[in-house]
């Protein structure tokens, strides 16, 4: 099934500024901002500015130098938060949800850095 992308979703409008957010990074191809509802005391959500849906359509479509910086500011965000367990941190989760058994709420490509606390066994 080709992608379709909806533009009216929440992500767009933020990285359109019509809405605000509480930045955590911004680069010229990604935007890192606090989840509003934050599942631990570290949570941002990781957002490539390129209009793609979820993983597979970001890996397939967008550009070498877009998906390298959105690689970096993921690990950027791990560092700078102290949560690398090889520079002294206590870990954390990367998790990017697609499609509807991944129960994905926000239709725009996105991954969620949570940490600062024991984050749990994975599966439900
Ligand atoms: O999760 C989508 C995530 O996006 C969910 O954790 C809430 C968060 N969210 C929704 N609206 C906002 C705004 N306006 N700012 C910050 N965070 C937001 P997923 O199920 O992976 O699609």
């Amino acid at each position: 099934m080709p992608y379709k992308y909806d533009d009216q979703n929440i992500f767009a409008k933020i990285l359109r500024g019509e809405i605000p957010n509480d930045t955590v990074v911004e680069t010229e191809h990604t935007l890192a901002f606090n989840d509003i509802g934050p599942k631990a005391p570290v949570h941002v959500l990781v957002v490539p500015k390129g209009s793609y849906v979820n993983h597979d359509h970001f890996h397939s479509r967008a550009t070498d130098a877009e998906i390298l910086d959105f690689v970096r500011v993921t690990a950027r965000i791990i560092a700078d938060k102290g949560l690398a367990p090889g520079a002294g941190g206590s870990g954390y989760r990367v998790i990017g949800n697609a499609g509807p058994h991944g129960l994905q709420e926000v239709p725009h490509y996105h991954l969620h850095i949570l940490g600062g606390r024991p984050l749990g066994a994975m599966v439900p």
